[in-house]
């Protein structure tokens, strides 16, 4: 660890804070090694529901690292398969929340979308710049935002480099919830862990069936989302929830 990321835990949520306030968190190659080691290091810690991923006031991220950029080839690029460590981070399996203030751009916004949903504040800037970089978006950008947002928004997005306020993102679909800037971190951590208090094989199966509307037809969709609903039947968890609904008492799941 070389505190490029800060991790804390409470009460079965992990925070985790992008720390080069510097560069406004741009993500280099360092950062996505460390972010990745310790999703999948919570991923195998049981005790934790949720994460929340963050960064400071002024940006969430304000994109890929320009500098590491630079002088690369495309070879080099290629060799290195530069940032595909990310889909590490998007295949991970716990819910993880992007608290989003300031700037969200490029590989910033990648990340956040990366993320089950966000929570941004009012301040809050989104947008995919790369074209005027003379590149592209490289870890999900032209594909994950037009699954959110629509083909149209996404090409105006990538197309011209300009950036969204957080008002637009929540009409668009990009962004959950906003909030004032000075809440999104509260708020979020609020929603981790109402999410962590839950039955964790049902939230491991709700993120896995919404996972599959991206990917199959509806018919395939609305089987898989019977059968892992049939599946949770019997399990303590249901049986608790269920129990606790009909005894008018909070339940206590066991995560089984
Ligand atoms: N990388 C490196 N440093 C950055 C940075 C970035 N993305 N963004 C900001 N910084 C640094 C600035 O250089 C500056 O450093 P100093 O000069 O103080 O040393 C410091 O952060 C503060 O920035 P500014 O002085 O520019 O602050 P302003 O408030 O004036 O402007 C800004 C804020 C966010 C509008 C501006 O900094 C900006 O436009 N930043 C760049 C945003 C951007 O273009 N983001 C996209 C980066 S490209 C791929 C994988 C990934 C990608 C591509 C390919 N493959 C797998 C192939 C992704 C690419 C990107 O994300």
């Amino acid at each position: 660890m070389t505190g490029l990321i800060e991790v804390t835990r409470d009460s079965g949520v992990a925070l985790i804070r992008l720390n080069r306030p510097k560069q406004l968190n741009a993500l280099n190659s360092a950062l996505a090694r460390e972010m990745i080691a310790a999703v999948q290091d919570l991923d195998a810690t049981p005790e934790v529901g949720c994460l929340v991923i963050t960064g400071d006031d002024r940006a969430f991220a304000a994109g890929a690292d320009i500098a590491e950029m630079a002088d690369k080839t495309a070879e080099a690029m290629q060799a290195q398969d530069f940032f595909g460590e990310w889909e590490g981070f998007a295949r991970s399996r716990k819910p993880k929340i992007a608290a989003v203030n300031g700037y969200a751009l490029g590989g910033g916004c990648e990340l956040m979308m990366m993320c089950d949903f966000a929570i941004a504040g009012e301040g809050a800037r989104f947008g995919q710049p790369e074209v005027k970089l003379g590149v592209m978006a490289g870890i999900g950008g032209t594909q994950r935002m037009t699954r959110l947002i629509g083909r149209a928004r996404a090409m105006d997005m990538h197309l011209t480099g300009r950036m969204m306020d957080a008002a637009e993102a929540l009409q668009a679909g990009l962004v959950a919830r906003v909030v004032p800037d000075g809440q999104v971190l509260q708020q979020a951590m609020e929603a981790a862990r109402l999410i962590a208090s839950y039955s964790r094989p049902a939230v491991r199966l709700i993120r896995e069936a919404i996972g599959q509307a991206e990917e199959v037809s509806l018919d395939e969709g609305l089987l898989f989302e019977r059968r892992v609903f049939h599946g949770l039947f019997g399990s303590p968890d249901q049986m608790e929830g269920m129990a606790a609904f009909l005894e008018k008492r909070a339940p206590v799941f066991r995560g089984a």
